[in-house]
């Protein structure tokens, strides 16, 4: 695995990120740059089995971007992977666009569902899990929630049900921030331990540094590799704005755009990074 061509990828799409919503006005960075490595391990790191070029592939695996504000996150992915042209990036959120402010599989080649509504991307997951177990078909479904979308309580009942339908095919991810619209989970409505509750509801839990993308590709694919009769979940530790300093942890950048200097700033840091690398 060449982590050093997946930390430019995500680096890369860190810059998408900011430059399309930049361009829009208005979507959501925090927590698109929060969890850009696990969507660039999935695509990139050959976890997930996908082509560009045939997006309804039979046998292939789902993903599911249940957090569906974190649209320009999976945008920039898609491009990146081939799917649509790159270009197309900067219609994010106008009219005529194929790249609403959430995903739409109408429109967006490589968007399996609708989403944006908190709470029902798991439901959708156990869904599609259960009917390519019915089918006799290939695939794994990947589902990636947000810290805060766990309070929705229709998590907990997917949650409840892909536990007793044991479909080892499904693989959630959390993506854990520890900030949601309004701030701090845990002050909201604290979810508290959400491994141990997935653990308790029947599942196969592994937690991981959501921006250790070599951890990332291993945990993912060990997921995929094991399937068994109980469903997966990882929980990713991640920080809401990673890679933009002034965005890191701060709730005020769920959802507001960067103006220009703040762009200019942002992609500053970020090419600094490059050199790094
Ligand atoms: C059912 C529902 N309620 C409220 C919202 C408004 N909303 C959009 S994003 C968000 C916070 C989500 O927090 P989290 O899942 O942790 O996302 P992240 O911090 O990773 O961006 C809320 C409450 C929504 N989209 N859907």
């Amino acid at each position: 695995m060449d982590i050093s061509f997946l930390e430019s990828t995500a680096l890369q799409m860190r810059r998408d990120i900011l430059t399309m919503i930049a361009e829009a006005g208005s979507g959501h960075p925090g927590g698109s740059l929060s969890c850009i490595d696990i969507l660039c391990a999935l695509y990139f790191g050959d976890v997930l089995d996908y082509d560009a070029a045939a997006p309804q592939k039979e046998g292939r695996d789902r993903f599911i971007l249940a957090k569906g504000h974190a649209a320009p996150a999976l945008y920039a992915t898609l491009a990146r992977a081939g799917f649509f042209p790159v270009d197309e990036l900067l219609t994010l959120r106008k009219l005529g666009s194929r790249l609403q402010g959430h995903p739409d599989p109408q429109l967006c080649p490589g968007v399996e569902v609708s989403t944006g509504s908190l709470g029902q991307g798991l439901s959708v997951g156990c869904g599609l899990a259960c009917g390519l177990r019915l089918n006799e078909e290939d695939g794994c479904v990947f589902v990636l929630l947000g810290d805060g979308e766990c309070e929705e309580g229709q998590v907990w009942e997917a949650a409840m049900f892909a536990a007793h339908q044991r479909l080892g095919n499904l693989i959630a991810i959390v993506d854990g921030n520890g900030l949601q619209i309004d701030g701090h989970v845990s002050e909201v409505c604290d979810p508290a331990d959400i491994p141990e509750k997935f653990r308790a509801f029947g599942w196969q839990v592994s937690q991981v540094d959501g921006h250790d993308l070599g951890a990332l590709v291993r945990v993912l694919g060990e997921a995929k590799a094991a399937g068994g009769d109980a469903p997966h979940l990882i929980y990713a530790h991640t920080i809401k704005g990673k890679g933009v300093s002034f965005m890191e942890d701060v709730a005020g950048w769920h959802g507001k755009a960067p103006d220009a200097d703040q762009l200019a700033q942002a992609l500053a840091e970020l090419d600094a990074c490059e050199v790094t690398v």
